[in-house]
Formats: structure tokens, C-alpha cells, sequence
């Protein structure tokens, strides 16, 4: 079910040296029936390679992606702050693009259609998405937001290309990290695109990972851990200028870079020459940088196991919010099961009266909270911390406390 890499995704080097190794754990949104708690589940090396070339980070292994993505529970639109940033976006585009509404605007790796009903809200009206997960094509088609069901591929382009004309937008937010053949995926960004349009990734950053601690956003459906630096190089074989970049934000840290057949934006090069020489400047080119995370990463495991251990000593009961990728992560990664952390809230349905990979901790939804009332939550979602600490006020008034685990463990 997974290949073990032999050369940098990106340049094609062999010169990758590995600078962090999680350990062994299972795929984080393979949330476990309650009937199959006792099946043995599946786990798979989490380890980083640096490339000594292109600078990209890299996991180790690839899992076939078809276990991970035909079938996927984590939902764009639960969260009100992705939602609200996703209208930024199309409100940005739309400020660029007055006039080109009815002009085809695609989105890769569309899940429930969270980005296109956004673009739908700004008047854009001629939507597509391309999702592989079944459940959720089928989501965006009954919200009326058209998706075809199929991983993006220069196939997938060709077809949409022939039946749709050439695509003014495509945007790929939370996917190119997913991604094994970064090639493949641009050929078919190059086909679809028209010479006049814009295409938009957006990707957590590594830069913030590495500063923030935010080592638990590694994992398996991540292949990748982004730089500008080899993201240009990469860009740059398809002839595709980046005309901007800019910060946000969203998942500890994201870059939107936008991208173009045709040198659209002469001041744009000034964004990225600022990316470059913070990048630079950080010593992200540097494997010795890179060296100190696995430490930080063990002093997370050992305060947040000292701070669990002692509540449960003192009979206090702790649960989490955010059955997320990255608390999946955490909890593997620490080693924490349900004798430490009782329940996890998610407002997610389809992660609901699931067991949490690994852990095999309860998920349930927020009525469960008001019931059992704990002491402590930990929030597993930490990039979200102010919407869950808003959504939990009753929490709060109880006098219960938060744990904030990233980028060191704080309670609150
Ligand atoms: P969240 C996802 O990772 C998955 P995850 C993916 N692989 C990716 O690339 C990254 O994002 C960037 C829940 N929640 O977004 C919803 C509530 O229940 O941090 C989610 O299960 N109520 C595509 O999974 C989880 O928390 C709420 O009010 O680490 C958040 O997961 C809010 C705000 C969240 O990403």
C-alpha cells in the first residue's frame, strides 16, 4: 500500500537526507467503525527527508492515495473561519476579475464545494470542481455546486477543456501538498488554463511549521512541505510565472501563490524576491535548520503527557475538541489513548460515533460536551482556537480550561 521515494519529487535528486521521524502511525482520517474497534489497523513510517537541491521536504513514503481520498471525512465547510477565508479569496478575485464572471472558474480538489459556493456568492457563474472523494462530489452536486468526480489528472483536464472551454481561474487550495506527481498535476493545470488566467495554490508553509512546532501537520496525505524556493523551480519548468504571493493566516501559516502563462504583474516579482529572502534569511536552505524540530516535538509529548497524567490523578476529566488530521497526529505521536483524553468533540457528521484512528478515542458531537461536562479540553484543532473557545462558551462558564498543545504546551 505505500512506496518508499527514491528521488526528490521536484528536481529529481537523490541527494534527500532525513531529518525527522515520527514513528509509526495509522492514516489520520481513517476513522474507525465502532464495530471494527478490535480489526489491527494498518500503520506507516512518518519520517521527512530534506532535498539538498530544490530544498523541498518530503515524507519518506508514498501511501496510495486511493485509500486515502476515495472515501474522505474532513469537511471544508464546518469550519466558519475556512469559510471566511475562502470568501476573502473569492472577494480578491473577484476585485481582479470584475468583468470575467461568466468565464470558467475551476476548482481542484473541490471537496464539498466550500471555495466554488463562494465564488457562486461573488456572482461567478461558471463553476467546476473536481473532487475524488465520492461522498463529497455527491455533497457539492445536491448543494447545486457542479463537481465531477475524479482525481485531477492532464485526463481530467483534457475532458473539461473539451466540454467547458479553457478555464479564466483555477484554484488548488490544500491539495499540491497531497500530491505525488507535481508534474503531471501542472501539465494538467497548463492544458486547462487560458492564456489570460490565473492559477492559485494555496499551501501551509513551511517556514511557519518549522518556527511555530507545528510538526503535527505532517502526516501521510502530506507528501510535501512547501517552500517558494522549489516551488518556483517547479513552476518555472511549465513556464508558469508567479505574478504574487501572499500570507495567510489559515492552518498555522498558508501561502497563496498565484500563478500565470503570461507575465501579468511586473511588481509582482517584489512579493516573491521578499518570500525568497526571508526563506533565505531563516536559514530554510539549510538542512542544520531543520534538526531541532524533533526535539521540540518530544518536549510537546513529554508536557502534554505530564499534564494529562497529573489531571487524571487528580480526578479531572479531560476531552478535546477537533477530531483533526493533525490531533490524529498528536495523539499517535504521544501515544495518548482514552484513559487520558475521554472524548473528542467534532461537529463533522461523518467523523461522529467513530473511534479516532490509533487512540481509538470516541468522537462525538457538541451535545456530548454540555452532558459530560470536563474539566479540561484539549483543542486539537489549535489553528481554529478562537472559533472552538467562541463555540464553547458554556465550557468556559463552568470554569473548565483549555490545553493549547502547539507550539508549546499552554493551558488557558
Ligand atoms: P482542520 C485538514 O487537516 C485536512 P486537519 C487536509 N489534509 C489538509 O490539508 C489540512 O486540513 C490543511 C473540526 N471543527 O481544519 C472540523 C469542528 O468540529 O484543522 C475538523 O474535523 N468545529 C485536507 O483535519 C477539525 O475540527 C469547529 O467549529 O488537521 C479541524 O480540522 C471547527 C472550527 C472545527 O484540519
Amino acid at each position: 500500500n505505500y512506496r518508499r521515494i527514491r528521488a526528490c519529487r521536484i528536481c529529481r535528486s537523490d541527494n534527500l537526507v532525513a531529518y525527522l521521524d515520527l514513528g509509526k502511525i495509522p492514516l489520520v482520517n481513517s476513522l474507525i467503525k465502532i464495530e471494527d474497534s478490535q480489526k489491527k489497523e494498518d500503520k506507516f513510517p512518518l519520517e521527512v527527508l530534506y532535498c539538498k537541491d530544490c530544498s523541498l521536504s518530503q515524507l519518506s513514503i508514498v501511501v496510495n492515495p486511493k485509500i486515502m481520498f476515495l472515501d474522505y471525512v474532513y469537511r471544508s465547510s464546518i469550519s466558519k473561519t475556512l469559510r471566511n477565508h475562502f470568501s476573502g479569496m473569492a472577494q480578491k478575485i473577484s476585485d481582479i476579475f470584475p468583468l470575467d464572471k461568466e468565464r470558467l472558474v475551476a476548482d481542484i480538489a473541490s471537496n464539498d464545494g466550500c471555495l466554488l459556493q463562494q465564488f457562486k456568492m461573488k456572482n461567478f457563474s461558471n463553476l467546476i470542481g473536481v473532487e475524488p472523494a465520492k461522498n463529497l462530489a455527491a455533497i457539492a452536486n445536491t448543494s447545486k455546486i457542479r463537481t465531477i468526480n475524479s482525481f485531477w489528472s492532464a485526463n481530467a483536464a483534457k475532458k473539461i477543456e473539451s466540454k467547458y472551454g479553457k478555464a479564466k481561474i483555477i484554484t488548488a487550495t490544500n491539495v499540491f501538498a497531497h500530491v505525488d506527481d507535481l508534474h503531471h498535476f501542472l501539465e494538467g493545470v497548463c492544458i486547462l488554463l487560458d492564456e489570460d488566467g490565473l492559477f492559485i495554490v494555496e499551501v501551509p508553509y513551511l517556514c511557519d511549521l518549522i518556527e511555530k512546532n507545528e510538526f503535527d501537520t505532517i502526516y501521510h496525505e502530506h507528501l510535501s512541505y512547501f517552500l517558494l524556493k522549489p516551488i518556483k523551480r517547479l513552476f518555472e519548468s511549465f513556464n508558469l510565472k508567479i505574478v504574487g504571493v501572499d500570507k495567510h493566516l489559515m492552518h498555522g501559516g498558508t501561502i497563496r501563490i498565484y500563478a500565470s502563462k503570461s507575465d501579468i504583474n511586473a511588481d509582482a516579482h517584489k512579493s516573491l524576491e521578499k518570500f525568497l529572502a526571508l526563506e533565505r534569511d531563516r536559514g530554510l536552505y539549510n538542512i542544520k535548520t531543520y534538526e531541532g524540530l524533533s526535539a521540540k516535538a518530544k518536549k510537546v509529548k513529554k508536557d502534554l503527557l505530564k499534564i494529562l497524567g497529573r489531571l487524571k490523578k487528580d480526578n479531572k476529566k479531560a476531552a478535546a475538541y477537533g477530531a483533526s488530521a493533525k490531533g490524529n497526529v498528536l495523539l499517535n505521536y504521544c501515544g495518548i489513548g482514552k484513559d487520558l483524553i475521554e472524548f473528542i468533540i467534532d461537529d463533522t457528521p461523518e467523523k461522529q460515533n467513530k473511534l479516532a484512528p490509533g487512540s481509538k478515542i470516541p468522537i462525538k458531537d457538541a451535545g456530548y460536551l454540555e452532558k459530560e461536562k470536563p474539566d479540561y479540553l484539549v483543542l486539537l484543532a489549535w489553528n481554529f482556537a478562537e472559533e472552538l473557545m467562541n463555540k464553547t462558551k458554556s465550557h468556559q462558564e463552568r470554569g473548565g480550561k483549555y490545553i493549547i498543545p502547539i507550539p508549546e504546551v499552554r493551558v488557558v
